[in-house]
Parts: structure tokens; sequence; C-alpha cells
């Protein structure tokens, strides 16, 4: 099985290209031209998908199986900040992917990545939020990636593509930038903990509740459904479970060897935030028989230990 991983030398690419090549496939990597990435076994190709010449160009070289399309501008901070870029990447990016694969001699498989964010606002009762709910983007992230959805349902039956759909909730981990809350959580703990920086934790809005996965059990979920999901659907990732920031940021306090003071930080407030975000897990499980397995406090734990690794091999 020949895979191609678009956007695999970020959080989750590494993950997954690790996990595929475990699995025994034969793995091909698109990383943005200025990347590091240290991912032995795969062959790495340069690729901006704004170049839709040079997406068509790889696509005939690597002659995939499976296609993963993970690459995107993925943070709704930055989505916020440069909404032209995020609508660049996440839709005409994502429709140059669509348009090499439609035009590409052999029929491949591709997973589109989308995100929980896509369902927005949600009303009490439709908390867990299933896959047919209706969609009410919050922010610029969410709209390019429910707009990608779209698209991928739109091809999927006009041109009889073979398209699998995730809405993946928020997924964490060892190696995750700290642009994203619970890493940033993490690092800041550790600074902490090595005595660079004051005993002041600073945070966002902890009453947010949102579904939290293991970044390991994400990868394990896509590479199943690339095998066995249904062309054409969409399916939610996530643990099935919402938790607020503040108890995530609990389990940060509670594995930290220091004592920690937590302050609001009004520069980490977002415009619009949505309250509640719960995955309805129903569908991944019954089709393909996956749920996450990997509990917060072990994932919590390891993105702790991650960061005194990083912190310590640095001072
Ligand atoms: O922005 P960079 O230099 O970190 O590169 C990111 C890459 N990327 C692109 N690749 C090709 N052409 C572009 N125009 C382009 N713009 C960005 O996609 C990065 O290596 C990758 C996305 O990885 P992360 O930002 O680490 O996201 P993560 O957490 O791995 O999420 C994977 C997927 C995304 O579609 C998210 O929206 C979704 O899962 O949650």
């Amino acid at each position: 099985m020949r895979s191609l991983i678009i956007g695999g030398a970020g959080f989750v690419g590494s993950y997954l290209v690790r996990h595929l090549i475990t699995l025994g496939h034969e793995a091909a990597v698109t990383k943005m031209p200025t990347e590091e990435a240290d991912l032995a076994g795969a062959a790495i190709y340069d690729l901006d998908i704004l170049d839709k010449e040079a997406v068509v160009v790889l696509l005939d070289k690597v002659k995939p199986d499976l296609v993963f399309h993970l690459a995107a501008q993925s943070s709704v901070s930055m989505s916020w900040r440069n909404p032209q870029q995020t609508i660049d990447v996440n839709v005409r990016g994502s429709t140059n992917v669509l348009d090499a694969l439609c035009s590409m001699g052999k029929k491949a498989r591709i997973l589109l990545v989308g995100s929980g964010e896509e369902y927005g606002q949600l009303l009490p009762e439709e908390i867990p939020v299933r896959e047919t709910n209706l969609l009410r983007p919050a922010n610029i992230y969410a709209a390019t990636k429910a707009c990608q959805n779209m698209i991928g349902r739109i091809y999927a039956k006009a041109y009889g593509m073979d398209i699998v759909m995730v809405r993946a909730f928020n997924h964490i981990g060892p190696n995750q930038s700290p642009i994203f809350a619970i890493a940033d959580f993490c690092r800041q703990a550790v600074l902490i903990e090595a005595g660079m920086e004051e005993p002041i934790l600073r945070v966002g809005n902890l009453e947010a509740r949102r579904d939290f996965t293991d970044v390991r059990d994400v990868v394990r979920a896509y590479a199943l459904l690339a095998e066995q999901g249904q062309a054409g659907e969409t399916y939610n990732i996530g643990s099935g479970h919402a938790v607020s920031i503040a108890d995530v940021l609990r389990i940060v306090l509670e594995q930290s060897t220091a004592m920690i003071r937590v302050e609001v930080d009004e520069k980490k407030l977002r415009p619009v935030d949505v309250p509640v975000m719960e995955a309805n897990v129903c569908k991944v499980w019954n089709d393909i028989g996956w749920k996450s397995e990997i509990r917060l406090e072990q994932t919590i734990g390891d993105m702790m230990e991650y960061w005194r690794k990083m912190i310590n091999s640095s001072s």
C-alpha cells in the first residue's frame, strides 16, 4: 500500500507517518519547503498545495493508493489574525489537491481531515454532536474546514471520487506546538519547574469544554478509516466526553512539581469561544470499531515529559 501524507511534517502527520510505516505502508510525505522533517523510512517531498501544478506533478510521480490530506493552516487563533491565508490554504489548497486527484489516471482513496470546530455553537440538545448536525462555524478556521467538507462531499458525488472525511475534535500529545492551549500550559508549567519563569501560569478561557483525544489514538483512527471507512461519509473523531479547560489545567498542575499560581491573560481570550464541543462517536465505532483508548492523565503526563526533555536539553 503506497500512502501519501500531505502535510506530513506537522504535528499529527509525523505520528501518522510513523504509524503507517509500522503497518507496513510505503510512505511518501509532503512538507513545506521551509519545514524540517525527521521521518525515517519515508520519502519526503517539498510541496506547497497552493501551487496547483506542483500538486499534479507530485501525484503523478508518487501514484499513491491512499492520500491523507492534513496540510492546513490549523490554528483557530491564527485564523483570526490571518483569515486570508487560512482561506487560501484550507479551501483553495484542498481544492487543488482534490482537482489533482480527480485528474489522476489512477483512482486513489483520500482521507480529508476536517475539524469538530465545524459544528460551532451547539444547542444543549445537540450535545454530543452527531455528524448530521447543522454546521454553525464560529470562527474562520471552522468555516474553512466546513467548506472543505462540503467540497469533498460534492466531489465524491459528482465525480465518483473515493473520499472519506473526518471531523477531528481537539487532539493533543507530545510535540504539539505551544500555540495550542494544553501544550502551552505544559510548557509554562515545566519552565516554572525549571526556575526559568516566575510561578504564574497564564491562561485564556477556562470555562470552555472540549473533547480531547490523544494524537496516537487519532492517527490509529485515520489509518483504520482509510482502510474501512465508507466513501462519501464524514466521521467524528473524539473521545465522546467533553472536559473543561479548567479540569485539564488541574491535571497539568497535579503533574507539576512546582507551586504555581494561575492568572487569566486577556490576550489569550478569543473573540468568540464556543462553550461546549463534544463528539458523538457512535458512527466511527459502528463502522470501523474505533474508540479512543489513551487516558487524558497519560497524555498530559507524556506532554509534561516531552517539555522537560526539550527544556532541559536547551538549557
Ligand atoms: O505551516 P507549517 O509550515 O507548519 O506547515 C503545515 C502544513 N501546511 C502546508 N502544506 C502544504 N502547503 C501549504 N500551503 C501549507 N500550509 C501549511 O500543513 C504543517 O506541516 C501541516 C499542518 O500541520 P499542523 O499545523 O501541525 O496541524 P496538525 O495539528 O498536525 O493538524 C493536521 C490536520 C489539519 O488539517 C488540521 O486542521 C486538522 O488536522 O485538525
